[in-house]
C-alpha cells in the first residue's frame, strides 16, 4: 500500500514538472535566454535594454563600409551606452593605433544626425541643438548622455556632417579641446588618411545581442 502511494506521489510530481517545465513558460524562456553568449573575442556588457556584445575592428573605411563589415559579422555598428563601454572601445581602438605606430586616431560609432536636423535651417532649431540633433542607430543604445563632443562640435561644418566618430586617446586629458571619449560630427564618407592624426579613422566598433 505504501509503495502504491509513493508511486502515485512520484507520478503527480512528474505531472507538475511537465507543466512547469513547459518550453513556453517564462522560466524556461529565461534559462534559454541566459544561455546565449557573445561570440568569441566579443566583450559582453549589461545595458538597460539587455545584454550587448561589442568588438572593435581595425579598418580604414568610411561609415557605410564599416557598417557593412559589422553586418557581415552578424551585428551592426555599435553605439556607446555607458562609461564602461566607452573605456573598452577606446582602449581596444588605442591598441589598433599602437599596432600601426600612430599616437592618435578615431573610430566609427553608430551616431547619426537625425534626418529632420540635416538642413541648414534645421540646425538652428532648438530641437536640433547639439546632441538633440543626433540619435544612436543600433536599436540598443539609448543613453544620450554618452554623446560627448569635442570643442565646437557638433558643428555640421560644410552642412554635410551627418555621422560622428569618437577620438581614440591613450591619455585621459590630452587637451586641445579633446576630452576622453569625445566625438566629432563629420561626413559619413570620410576615411581620412591625411591632416590631423586625431582625425585618421582607423577602426570601428561593432555590436550585437548575445546569440
Ligand atoms: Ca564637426
Amino acid at each position: 500500500m505504501k509503495n502504491s502511494v509513493l508511486i502515485i506521489l512520484i507520478l503527480l510530481n512528474f505531472g507538475q514538472c511537465w507543466e512547469s517545465c513547459d518550453e513556453t513558460s517564462e522560466d524556461s524562456y529565461e534559462i534559454r535566454e541566459n544561455r546565449k553568449k557573445c561570440p568569441k573575442n566579443w566583450r559582453e556588457f549589461e545595458r538597460g535594454s539587455g545584454r550587448w556584445c561589442i568588438r572593435v575592428f581595425a579598418g580604414i573605411l568610411n561609415k557605410f563600409e564599416a557598417e557593412a563589415r559589422c553586418e557581415n559579422y552578424g551585428g551592426v555598428l555599435s553605439g556607446i551606452e555607458n562609461l564602461e563601454e566607452q573605456s573598452f572601445i577606446n582602449s581596444e581602438g588605442v591598441k589598433i593605433l599602437q599596432d600601426q605606430g600612430l599616437p592618435s586616431g578615431s573610430l566609427w560609432i553608430n551616431l547619426i544626425r537625425k534626418p529632420e536636423c540635416r538642413n541648414e535651417n534645421d540646425a538652428k532649431l532648438a530641437r536640433c541643438n547639439g546632441s538633440l540633433g543626433f540619435q544612436w542607430y543600433d536599436k540598443s543604445t539609448f543613453n544620450t548622455n554618452m554623446m560627448t563632443w569635442s570643442s565646437w562640435n557638433p558643428d555640421n561644418a560644410g552642412g554635410n556632417q551627418y555621422c560622428a566618430y569618437m577620438y581614440l586617446l591613450n591619455t585621459q586629458s590630452p587637451g586641445d579641446g579633446v576630452e576622453f571619449g569625445s566625438m566629432d560630427d563629420i561626413p559619413c564618407e570620410t576615411a581620412r588618411t591625411d591632416g590631423n592624426l586625431l582625425q585618421y579613422v582607423r577602426a570601428y566598433a561593432c555590436g550585437m545581442k548575445p546569440r
